[in-house]
């Protein structure tokens, strides 16, 4: 008897902070989704590959839909809303500590008219006791017809396997899309930018909001070692935040590229030099034209 392969396209959609990106590093194993306490880190779609012997699962870390607040926004939900007729399975993560909310409905909503199976995802349950639970799921059944509800906690890796194995269920029988090894199709150039701009909004705080980019200059190989100069911009709106991200002299960005450095060493496998800028773009969230330079392309 021959074996079937199963294969398919997942989109992993919530509010921000729910942990879609800690899910997708637990089932990848590898740090390509950017975590961070700050809503809306992640900006593109970032696609994980986790192949099993009988299965590959094709996720997609969309970014969070919300209600749009600027530009940039409306165009977060077009791409996530687009990726949602175009999938196999969707997974609407919720956290289980926070409960039903305003942004859910704007996602449920989105749902109305989405054919394929859409899995509850009850995230964090490691906050909460267990009879929080049930209340919870009677309450997401009534708004919607999910195909089934999954309570997990991706940060301890509870019921993740469960999931899993839920997932491959539904997953249609299919090829293999992508090379076994391959964990990612983004380029190195996006994920070196995202692990830039992570490390500037970890150090910043709340003072420095999503109002800046990062723009990758050059990757060069220099030297027989294999040694790699990178060369990267970080674009704030206002001068303000231009000298938050600097800091007292350029001891922040110092540090910001100290600790992109040593990621991005890791993920290289390579000693780098990393050579940052700093400059001022204002407004660049509402110009729909600098998007696809800042590589916000869907
Ligand atoms: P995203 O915006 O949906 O991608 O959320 P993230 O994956 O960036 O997670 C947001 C925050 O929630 C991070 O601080 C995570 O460590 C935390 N988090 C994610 N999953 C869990 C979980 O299962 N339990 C707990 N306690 N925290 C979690
Ligand atoms: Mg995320
Ligand atoms: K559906």
């Amino acid at each position: 008897m021959a074996e079937t392969f199963k294969s398919g396209f997942i989109s992993i959609i919530g509010r921000p902070n729910v942990g879609k990106s800690t899910f997708m590093n637990r089932v990848i194993g590898q740090k390509i989704a950017i975590m961070s306490d700050k809503p809306q880190t992640t900006r593109n779609k970032i696609q994980g590959v986790l192949t099993e012997k009988d299965a590959q699962f094709v996720f997609i870390d969309t970014p969070g839909i919300h209600k749009p607040k600027h530009k940039l926004g409306d165009f977060m939900v077009k791409v996530a809303e687009n990726t949602l007729n175009e999938v196999d399975a969707i997974m609407f993560m919720i956290n289980a500590a926070e409960g039903y909310g305003r942004g859910d409905q704007f996602i449920l909503d989105r749902l109305e008219n989405v054919k394929n199976p859409v899995f509850l995802i009850i995230n964090k349950i490691d906050q909460v006791h267990p009879d929080e639970l049930l209340p919870l799921i009677e309450q997401y059944k009534n708004k919607y017809d999910f195909e089934e509800i999954i309570p997990i906690s991706a940060l301890q890796g509870n019921n993740v396997d469960h999931l899993l194995a839920v997932l491959k269920e539904h997953l249609p029988e299919g090829p293999q899309y992508y090379p076994e090894d391959q964990i990612t199709d983004h380029p190195e150039r996006f994920i070196i930018s995202e692990l830039i701009r992570e490390k500037a909004l970890q150090l910043t705080r709340e003072e420095i909001p999503h109002s800046i980019a990062v723009v990758i200059d050059n990757i060069e190989e220099r030297g027989k070692g294999g040694s790699v100069f990178i060369q990267a911009t970080v674009v704030t709106e206002r001068k303000s935040q231009k000298g938050i991200i600097i800091g007292k002299q350029g001891s922040m960005l110092k540090e910001i590229g100290q600790r992109a450095r040593e990621d991005i060493e890791s993920l290289l496998g390579t000693n780098i030099y990393l050579e940052l800028w700093v400059k001022v773009q204002k407004d660049w969230r509402n110009r729909p034209s600098q998007l696809n330079e800042y590589g916000f392309n869907s």
